[in-house]
C-alpha cells in the first residue's frame, strides 16, 4: 500500500533540506532557485515509541518500524501552471500524492534572496495555492466539456455531474481550494476521478531559524493568523538545524544537540507522524521472538485486509485473528496474563482493526 505524501512549496524554501532529514537518501540542496530537476522519493520510518514499550515484555531479535513514502517535489513559482520555473511536470507529481506538506520560508537570510524579493510566507502560500487552483480549474472545465457531450448523447446523470462541477468551477474562480467546498457523499463520484490538487489534505511547515524553533517568530505568527479557522495543522521546523542534527553520527550527540536547541525530539519526527495521520493511516503490531513490528493500514480496514498487508496468503487463507489491545498487553505484561484477564479476543472476518491492536493471524492455504 504505497501512500505518498508530497512536500511542496515555492523554490528555495528548504523542502529538500527537510526531506533529507527524514529520509536516508541524501539529495543535494542548493541556494539556486529551481536547482531541483526531479522529484525525490524517500521511504521514511514512522517513529513509534510503543515498539520499545512492547520490547520490555517480549524478548525479540529485532524491531521493525513501519514506513511511509515522502516525495520531495521541486519548487513552484508564479506561473508554474503555464510552465514557468520547472513548471507543469511537477504539478503532475503532486497529482500522484495522497496528501501534502506545504513548506513555507519563515527564516531571514540575506545571503539567500527570495525569488519574489522578500520573505513573506503568507504571500508564498497564496502563490502556491493559486497555481494549484488554476490547474484544478482546468481539470474541472475539461470534464464539464466531456459531460456536455454526454448530455447531448442522452445521458441524464451527466446533467447532475455538470451541476456539481460548476459549483467547483465557481469555487476556484473565487480563489478557494476544493477541500473547502461542501458536497454530498453521492456527489463525490463526479470529481473523484480528477484527483484535484487542492482536494488533498494539507499541513503547513514553517521552516524557521534555530532560535524560533520553539515559539516562532513574526513570520510564523502571520501564517498562524492566516490559517485561523482553517482545519490545517501547522508545525515549526528549524530545517537547517535539523539537517545538522541528522548529520551527526552518534545518537548521544544528536540527543545533546536537541537538548541545546530546547527540543525533546527532532521536529521532523513530529512531521512524519503528522503526515501519517493526515493520510488516515494507523498501526497494528505483530509481537514475537523473531521481531516486533509495526504495520500500516488504512482506518476502517477489516482483519483479513490487515492480514493481507503482512502477506497475501494470510488474507487468502484467513481463518481468524487473535487480538490483544496494546494498553492491555502493556499493563498486564504478557499474552498469558491477557488470556487470564479475558483480554484476549478471537475475531472473525468482519472485525475492524483498531490502532494499537496486537494481531496474530490464523490462516490456512
Ligand atoms: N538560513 C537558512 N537557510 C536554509 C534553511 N533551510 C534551507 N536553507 C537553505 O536554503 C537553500 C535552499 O534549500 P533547499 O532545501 O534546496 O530548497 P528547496 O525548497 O528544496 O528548493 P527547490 O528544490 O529549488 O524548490 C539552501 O542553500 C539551504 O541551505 C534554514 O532553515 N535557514
Ligand atoms: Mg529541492
Amino acid at each position: 500500500m504505497a501512500l505518498q505524501c508530497g512536500i511542496i512549496g515555492i523554490t528555495n524554501v528548504g523542502k529538500t533540506t527537510i526531506f533529507n532529514c527524514i529520509s536516508n537518501t541524501r539529495v543535494e540542496t542548493s541556494a539556486f532557485a529551481f536547482s531541483g530537476t526531479k522529484s525525490n522519493i524517500g521511504v521514511v520510518q514512522v517513529p513509534d515509541r510503543r515498539l520499545y514499550e512492547l520490547e520490555k515484555h517480549q524478548v525479540t531479535e529485532k524491531i521493525v518500524h513501519t514506513s511511509v513514502e515522502i516525495v520531495d517535489i521541486p519548487g513552484l513559482a508564479k506561473g508554474s501552471n503555464k510552465g514557468e520555473g520547472v513548471g507543469n511536470k511537477f504539478l503532475g507529481d503532486i497529482r500522484n500524492t495522497d496528501a501534502l506538506i506545504h513548506v513555507l520560508r519563515c527564516f531571514d537570510d540575506e545571503a539567500l534572496p527570495h525569488i519574489d524579493g522578500s520573505v513573506d510566507p503568507v504571500r508564498d502560500l497564496e502563490t502556491v495555492d493559486l497555481e494549484l487552483q488554476v490547474k484544478d480549474l482546468e481539470s474541472v472545465e475539461k470534464k464539464i466539456q466531456k459531460l456536455e457531450k454526454a448530455v447531448r448523447a442522452g445521458d441524464k446523470d451527466a446533467r447532475h455531474g455538470i451541476e456539481v462541477l460548476l459549483r467547483f468551477k465557481e469555487h476556484f474562480e473565487g480563489f478557494n481550494n476544493a477541500r473547502t467546498l461542501e458536497i454530498r457523499e453521492d456527489e463525490k463520484k463526479y470529481i473523484d476521478d480528477l484527483f484535484l490538487l487542492t482536494m488533498k489534505p494539507v499541513m503547513y511547515v514553517c521552516n524557521v531559524d534555530e532560535k524560533s524553533a520553539l515559539s516562532g517568530n513574526p513570520h510564523t505568527g502571520r501564517v498562524k493568523e492566516f490559517l485561523k479557522g482553517r482545519d490545517a495543522e501547522l508545525l515549526l521546523i528549524a530545517g537547517k538545524t535539523e539537517a545538522e542534527i541528522a548529520e551527526l553520527e552518534s545518537e548521544e550527540d544528536r540527543i545533546a544537540f536537541l537538548k541545546d536547541a530546547g527540543l525533546e525530539e527532532p521536529g521532523v519526527d513530529k512531521l512524519v507522524r503528522a503526515a501519517y495521520h493526515m493520510l488516515n493511516l494507523q498501526t497494528f503490531f505483530t509481537v514475537g521472538p523473531k521481531e516486533i513490528r509495526a504495520w500500516t493500514i488504512r482506518k476502517g480496514m477489516t482483519a483479513p485486509l490487515a492480514a493481507g498487508v503482512i502477506h497475501s496468503d494470510l488474507e487468502r487463507g484467513f481463518i481468524r485473528a487473535e487480538v490483544m489491545k496494546y494498553n492491555d498487553f502493556i499493563t498486564l505484561g504478557s499474552e498469558h496474563a491477557c488470556k487470564e484477564a479475558g483480554k484476549f479476543y478471537i475475531e472473525g472476518k468482519s472485525y475492524i482493526v483498531e490502532d494499537g491492536d496486537i494481531l496474530h493471524i490464523r490462516f490456512n492455504v
